[in-house]
């Protein structure tokens, strides 16, 4: 890789009940041999945000294989079945074929990544993510010099998941990048939220985050990896494509059709969580405008 992601967000801010879990987890992470360079606060960070609390992130969730309401994530993805678990990675790559998830893993460098995360509804988390750059798993298959997009599909499995019960939405959730986008250093494979393993409800055992876009893009529970030539045709642009676009990069300058996206709600306040200003591409403007240069930024959504 070119250069490795700093976390800007830093433990320096978390709660003291956070703090005590984060300091085994550093020492964790030390050990796994992870440079600490790669925790260190970024100079001129200006503002001291915290993470959400591990009851804000598991507890608040979109996935919509488990219900539409916010907390059926929580109530009913505990009987999903994670383990065994394989990713099919095909199309434009030199070695297709079935990757066991533990195989993956004992190949991938996991380390922490503290993200803002922006849902297009206009509330956001930060979330202290471990995980791995998609751009590793990407080498693992080899990449073919055509490919220029890449498609992401979500376990189908109505048995274990009760929201696909409901044909509202043409299962499986897909998503896509372009490749450019999939191979950015800020583009994760999470596996783990706050040291531990990340929680079904959260997309266990493998979801993409993709900081720099709005939420609905960090595919959950991903069991399909596609490259391709072609742009995939993402499951919310396939419902609604007026409101969602195939790019979906964090603009408050671009409402949605039907509310504003200049501001955003914090979770984590109760009632009076406080919004907060939305910045362009979520804050992450300095690692990822270059990707869209000369494109009309209100006109690809
Ligand atoms: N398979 C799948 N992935 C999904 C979704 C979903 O409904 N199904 N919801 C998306 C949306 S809209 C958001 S905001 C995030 C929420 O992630 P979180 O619950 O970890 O905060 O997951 C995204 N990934
Ligand atoms: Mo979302």
């Amino acid at each position: 890789m070119a250069y490795r992601w700093k976390n800007e967000l830093t433990h320096a801010d978390v709660t003291p009940e956070a703090a005590f879990m984060n300091r085994r987890q550093l020492m964790s992470v030390a050990a796994a041999g992870v440079g600490l360079a790669a925790l260190g606060a970024r100079a001129g960070a200006e503002e001291a945000l915290e993470p959400n609390s591990w009851e804000d992130i598991t507890q608040y969730n979109n996935f919509y294989e488990f219900g539409t309401g916010k907390t059926d994530p929580a109530t009913y993805a505990g009987g999903l079945t994670t383990d065994p678990w394989s990713v099919t990675i095909d199309g434009l790559v030199e070695k297709p074929g079935e990757y066991d998830f533990k195989d993956i893993m004992a190949q991938m460098t996991v380390e922490e990544r503290i993200y803002r995360f922006r849902c297009v509804e206009a509330w956001s988390m930060v979330i202290p993510w471990n995980g791995f750059e998609l751009a590793d798993l990407l080498t693992l298959a080899g990449v073919k010099p055509e490919a220029k997009y890449v498609r992401f599909e979500t376990l189908y499995r109505p048995e274990e998941m009760p929201g696909q019960k409901s044909r509202s939405i043409d299962w499986p959730y897909v998503e896509g990048l372009r490749l450019d986008e999939a191979v950015h250093p800020l583009t994760i494979m999470a596996t783990g939220i706050y040291g531990k393993p990340i929680p079904n409800q959260n997309g266990a055992p493998m979801r993409l985050v993709v900081p720099w876009k709005y939420g609905f893009k960090s595919i959950k529970s991903i069991v399909k990896i596609t490259l391709t030539d072609e742009a995939p045709v993402n499951t919310w642009q396939d419902l609604q494509a007026s409101e969602y676009g195939f790019y979906a990069n964090v603009n408050p300058t671009v409402d949605h059709p039907r509310w504003s996206q200049a501001t955003e709600r914090k979770i984590g306040g109760g009632l009076f969580s406080k919004r907060i200003p939305t910045l362009m591409f979520n804050g992450y403007e300095e690692e990822v405008a270059s990707l869209y240069e000369g494109m009309d930024l209100t006109r690809f959504y």
